[in-house]
């Protein structure tokens, strides 16, 4: 597998401290050896080199002024990662966290995410590492206005369309709409996860969580099993991981934790989602406060997490759903996770599993479906808002529900056929990267050397 290595030292040197992109790429081409060993034309055509360079990455300032009246200065990112299949498509994310190496990572798995789709999508990411924690809502409003006065100039309908991520929902999708609308003074479908008021589609708000239920219940269903009565331990308690806990409880599941950055909760009755709900809306108040109404529920702060684990994989559970970022559920967490019987892990977020984390749960023979598969009903239903955009039109909520679980069955059936042609039946991991790949290759060829 020299093009593995190869294409890793080319971008140690190329792009130096990218740490989570090169564990995305390596995540990638790993799974292409069967499909390259087959195909060696994929490397004659450069398509490697090619894919593993973002088309164009754009950085900038963000000034704005705080309440305080004082200057404040953000860094601004887009990465349009590839434009083959579709305008470059993918979310924001504010979250101090937020650099170069991670809107990359986020960036590359976007366009393979997205070629599973099957739509007419390319792959993008931005953000910022602003923090809109403890953030006055106008505060929020005018670094928004700032992001989008910069960001306009490089996005639109057919060019590139941004959407929500961390930190990002449809308050700051609202404000960079306005913004961007006042701007070029035209009423484009240039940002998704709008409010329906906006020019939104109905459940884009819920289709990611939606469609990663909907996913884990093909996957059972293949196995004759279903979502029905199974325990489920969660991640996160923001819009994927919230929306998630619904949809698995209407499929009959019992979703028994979430968390945030504090720590976990674990309620085996099942979680009071209205309660978290509560408590999230409320600035001030903290998982913990869950107790309070809820006594038999059990909450463990991050400082009192399990080492070099997470305390919400430490419990007993059917299937796993990581819904809250990247590198959340390591290698302690996949062994424990194993030996305590789980028989899934369905990644929710982008990466939440660390590389270790992965062969562990593979290696054990547990299913197991990669976030650019199992979080793709967001960015699917992002497509469905375009569409709905440009047509100037308002689908039902029925219509929306009904093409996002034909889009989840279809990026199932991709990733279990191509799995299967290769002779790993079951490997979702490497079946998703094969499909994926393999879509956005054959286009890039089509249309020569740009
Ligand atoms: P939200 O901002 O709504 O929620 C994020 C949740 O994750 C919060 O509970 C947050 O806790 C927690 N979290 C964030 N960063 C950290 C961290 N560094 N350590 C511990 N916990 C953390 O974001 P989303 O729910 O939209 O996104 C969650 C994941 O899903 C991300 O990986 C995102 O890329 C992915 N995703 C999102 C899609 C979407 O449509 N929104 C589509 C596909 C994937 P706290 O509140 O304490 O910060
Ligand atoms: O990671 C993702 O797929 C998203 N944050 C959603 C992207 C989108 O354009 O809807």
């Amino acid at each position: 597998m020299t093009y593995l290595q190869d294409t890793l030292a080319r971008l140690q040197q190329t792009s130096p401290a990218q740490t989570e992109f090169y564990q995305a790429v390596e995540e990638v081409l790993e799974s292409l050896e069967p499909l390259l060993e087959k195909k060696p034309h994929y490397l004659k055509h450069s398509i490697i080199e090619r894919m593993v360079e973002p088309e164009r990455q754009i950085m900038f300032r963000v000034c704005w002024v705080d309440d305080k009246g004082e200057v404040q200065v953000n860094k601004g990112y887009r990465v349009e990662f590839s434009s083959t299949l579709g305008p470059y498509k993918g979310g924001l994310r504010f979250h101090p966290s937020v650099n170069a190496s991670i809107i990359k990572f986020l960036g590359f798995e976007q366009v393979f995410k997205n070629a599973l789709t099957g739509l007419l999508l390319g792959g993008g990411k931005g953000g910022s590492n602003f923090n809109p924690k403890g953030k006055s809502d106008s505060e929020i409003m005018r670094f928004c206005q700032a992001f989008m006065s910069e960001l306009y100039r490089h996005i639109g309908p057919t060019t590139d369309v941004p959407a929500g991520d961390i930190g990002v929902g449809s308050r700051e999708v609202g404000y960079l709409f306005g913004q961007y609308k006042k701007i070029k003074n035209s009423y484009d479908g240039v940002i998704t996860g709008k409010s329906v008021a906006n020019g939104g589609s109905l459940l884009r708000n819920e289709a990611t969580g939606y469609g990663c239920a909907y996913f884990a219940n093909y996957m059972l269903e293949a196995q004759n099993s279903g979502l029905e009565g199974k325990t489920c331990l969660v991640s996160g308690a923001g819009n994927v991981a919230l929306h998630t806990i619904d949809k698995l409880y209407e499929l009959g599941a019992i979703p028994v934790s979430c968390s945030d950055s504090s720590g976990t909760l674990y309620h085996a009755d099942g979680i009071d989602v209205d309660q978290i709900r509560k408590i999230k809306s409320d600035g001030n108040a903290s998982l913990k406060d869950y107790l309070s109404t809820h006594s038999k529920a059990k909450y463990v702060a991050r400082d009192d997490n399990p080492k070099n684990g997470n305390a919400v994989w430490h419990y007993k559970g059917d299937l796993a759903f990581p819904c809250a970022t990247q590198n959340e559920l390591t290698e302690v967490d996949a062994r424990a996770l194993v030996e305590a019987g789980c028989v899934a892990v369905v990644e929710g977020a982008n990466m939440p599993c660390t590389r270790k984390a992965v062969n562990t749960i593979v290696k054990a023979e547990r299913l197991f479906a990669p976030g650019k598969a199992a979080n793709a009903g967001g960015v699917a239903t992002s497509q469905l808002e375009m569409a709905q955009h440009a047509g100037m039109q308002s689908w039902s909520e029925e219509k929306v529900d009904s093409k996002l679980q034909d889009i989840m069955h279809g990026i199932y059936t991709r990733s279990h056929q191509a799995a299967e042609e290769f002779g790993q039946p079951g490997n979702l991991l490497l079946g998703a990267n094969i499909a994926g790949f393999r879509r956005v290759a054959d286009a890039m060829i089509e249309q020569g050397v740009v």
